[in-house]
């Protein structure tokens, strides 16, 4: 039997943080997995090499289904962002082994194409309205066609989703979290506004997104949908927090803007009611942060029979690796809706060099065995952990808020 002899947890930080397992077999094949939870790095890190790594040496790298297993049910304590990122990365090193040992590209393991290549959007983002519309230009002029738009709103400082560093937004900015302001009534008032715009602008045919970052509650986000109708979105993202998941009734009730929820989702168990009801659109789970390949697709397939698709989460925060995972995912199902895809920066490239490439508005997975990503790790020991946090938001008065 092929055992696994060696498992490394590596935390390297070229511009952001990134935690990444690497697991080693007895016959000299490694697989990697992305382990990142933007702003809790090291609580993942340590839940790796103090509780999964001593459980990993030994244990056979073709039982990719019963590992997930031994780790979800043996830890007795169930699902949780930290717990399902560790399985995630674990998880996800398994498949990029199995694929090199069969010398497959993962996607090919896990059914083969369903379409060309996979359809991703990108983040415009801009203070002002004039500002924004250059940013959505930027992107269509790449070859984009979907793009979220993100912008400032007039009477508030900080407005989430808006940076300068533009193709490489990066929210998690400061070593202890910067304080931004938020207006509920400020933000209603003008992002119908600026959708207007852009529509007149850019025509019909460009697809448009917007995340509202958990900030409404149900009948305030009811309300946004219904006037951004006219604009024609693809998707309304995490409209309120999905902790209440009665609310999605509400907004659903009154609006035929499409929802997306699910980025801060770790099980299927999270999006189940949501997917069996038909209250969303397009769920959001990822790769790293919802149990592996294994366990999204099981959530993507039980999203399949509801009439829900996919539309992962791809921020910066999800290395190179969780990418490329993605990618091989969202080639394979039949419910693919779109991918997130944020730029890294040529740092992180160089630290996980990959083989997926950006062609004219889709991104294509390398053809190589398994996912096609690796972790140069003499590059990541160059770049030491730094602390970083996530901001956080409070109300003009105080109050804290949904970031
Ligand atoms: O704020 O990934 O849709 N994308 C997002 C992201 C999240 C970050 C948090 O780590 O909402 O930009
Ligand atoms: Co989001």
């Amino acid at each position: 039997m092929v055992k696994i002899v060696d498992a490394r947890v590596i935390v390297t930080c070229p511009g952001r943080n990134f935690v990444t397992l690497k697991l080693v077999t007895d016959e000299g094949v490694s697989g990697v997995g992305d382990a990142t939870l933007n702003g809790r790095e090291l609580a993942v890190a340590s839940y790796l090499s103090d509780h999964v790594v001593p459980l990993l040496i030994g244990r056979d790298p073709a039982r990719i289904e019963d590992t997930w297993q031994y780790l979800y049910q043996g830890a007795y304590w169930r699902r949780g962002p930290v717990t399902m990122s560790a399985i995630a990365a674990v998880d996800t090193a398994l498949w990029d082994i199995k694929g090199k040992v069969a010398g497959l590209p993962v996607y090919q393991l896990l059914g083969g194409r369903c379409r060309d290549g996979v359809t991703v959007y990108g983040h415009a983002n801009g203070e002002t309205l004039d500002e924004t519309l250059i940013e959505v230009g930027r992107f269509t002029d790449l070859g984009y066609r979907a793009v979220r738009v993100q912008t400032g709103v007039p009477g508030l400082e900080k407005a989430y989703g808006v940076s300068p560093d533009k193709l490489y937004y990066e929210p998690a900015d400061a070593t202890l979290p910067t304080e931004t302001t938020w207006s509920t009534p400020r933000y209603l008032a003008h992002v119908p506004k600026v959708f207007a715009r852009v529509r007149e602008e850019f025509g019909p045919d460009v697809r448009l997104l917007h995340d509202v970052h958990h900030r409404l509650t149900p009948i305030e986000a009811a309300r946004l949908g219904k006037s951004l109708e006219p604009y024609d979105l693809t998707w309304l993202e995490d409209p309120v927090r999905a902790e209440l998941q009665e609310g999605f009734r509400l907004i659903r009730a009154h609006t035929t803007t499409p929802l997306a929820v699910g980025e801060v989702f770790n099980s299927i168990w999270d999006c189940a009611d949501l997917i069996r009801e038909q209250l969303i659109d397009y769920v959001r789970t990822t790769v790293v942060h919802a149990g592996g390949i294994s366990h999204l697709r099981r959530i993507f397939d039980l999203a399949a029979l509801h009439h829900v698709r996919s539309g992962s989460h791809g921020a910066t925060d999800l290395s190179p690796i969780c990418m490329a995972a993605a990618l091989h995912v969202d080639l394979s199902i039949p419910n693919f809706g779109l991918q997130e895809y944020m730029r890294h920066t040529p740092e992180t490239d160089e630290v996980f060099p990959h083989g997926y490439r950006f062609d004219g508005g889709f991104l294509h997975p390398a053809e190589t065995p398994g996912l096609g990503v690796d972790i140069d790790e003499e590059a990541a020991s160059r770049h030491p952990y730094r602390p970083a946090y996530l901001p956080v938001a409070r109300l003009e008065d105080g109050t804290m808020h949904a970031w």
